[in-house]
């Protein structure tokens, strides 16, 4: 097993651990507001972050923001003490689970208010002559947000080098795609003349390559590309708010992907990466609660 493999697995582990630990803390009370977490979706995440530049490039994301934050800050003790309301969270307390500012990552709970924000900071990078480029994440359901057409338009015309990375899970909240989108989500963005590849998968390595090529083009020819990745969700929408039967999909979650390839591996990452959780958890819950705003 190469080394890049491990890393990838071991980044998917740790998200996933990191947000089992988040609900059990819900459950016990810890924690106030609301959380969306991306079981099942950590391939997407991890696959695509670890081909971007952590320096240069720039990330938008959405109200299901964490495995995006994490495969791309690797800053778990900052994000557990911004959602625990402790010092030294990365948004100073003021974002909880949703609202994640850290240099070049933002995430926004309003659905599509990131897209015209991340198609100007794209048009920046391009006038600087920047080989940066600027990815965002969006779901299925925030097709519906006026926001999204603007943004391809103008991307389309400027040819500014954006990577929009769609995670069609089929659903929004509690309303399946068929209930929710017109056409295809295909259909959708060649009307707008954007280049774009779809595929169906949980399996971080295929994501991880799939994207490596995709980011390349992107770099290599300055336009806007997108990539509609269909996964799933495993958890609820944020929490109990889910009416689906998960056992035919929970055949998709990634772990059990990493578990196949991995075989002898898989249980000395697993391990590795629950401690580390373990190790977060424990710092973060010396910290001090923040005073009140
Ligand atoms: C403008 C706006 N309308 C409604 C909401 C409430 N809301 C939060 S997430 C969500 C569904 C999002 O679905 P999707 O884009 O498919 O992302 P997923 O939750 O599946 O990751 C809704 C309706 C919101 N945050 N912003
Ligand atoms: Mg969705």
């Amino acid at each position: 097993m190469s080394d890049k493999k491990i890393d990838l697995a071991t980044n998917i582990l740790k998200i996933r651990f990191f947000e089992e630990k988040l609900l059990d803390l819900f459950s016990e009370g810890e924690l106030q507001g609301t959380t969306h977490t991306c079981i099942g979706q950590e391939a997407t995440a991890v696959g695509v972050v670890s081909n971007l530049n952590k320096q240069e490039d720039f990330i938008f994301s959405n109200h299901r923001n964490h495995g995006h934050y994490l495969a791309f800050k690797d800053d778990y003790i900052g994000l557990m003490s911004e959602i625990m309301g402790k010092e030294g969270g990365v948004s100073h307390g003021k974002g909880g689970s949703q609202h994640i500012h850290s240099e070049n990552f933002v995430s926004f709970g309003i659905q599509g208010g990131i897209l015209p924000i991340a198609g100007g900071v794209g048009w920046v990078k391009k006038l600087e002559k920047k080989k940066s480029i600027v990815t965002i994440f969006i779901g299925d359901g925030t097709l519906g947000q006026g926001a999204f057409y603007e943004t391809l338009n103008i991307i389309s015309i400027l040819k500014i080098p954006i990577f929009i990375v769609i995670e069609n899970n089929g659903i929004a909240q509690t309303n399946a795609i068929e209930n929710h989108l017109s056409g295809t989500i295909s259909g959708r963005i060649s009307a707008f003349s954007v280049e774009f590849e779809e595929m169906t998968s949980t399996n971080v390595f295929d994501i991880n390559l799939k994207t490596a090529e995709i980011i390349s083009k992107i770099k290599r020819d300055l336009i806007p590309r997108v990539l509609i990745v269909n996964n799933q969700r495993l958890g609820p929408h944020s929490k109990s708010d889910d009416y689906r039967d998960i056992s035919e999909i929970e055949k998709l979650d990634p772990i059990k992907i990493l578990e196949s390839e991995l075989k002898l591996e898989y249980e000395k990452i697993m391990e590795a990466s629950k401690r580390y959780i373990e190790d977060v958890y424990y710092e973060v819950s010396k910290r001090k609660y923040i005073k009140e705003y």
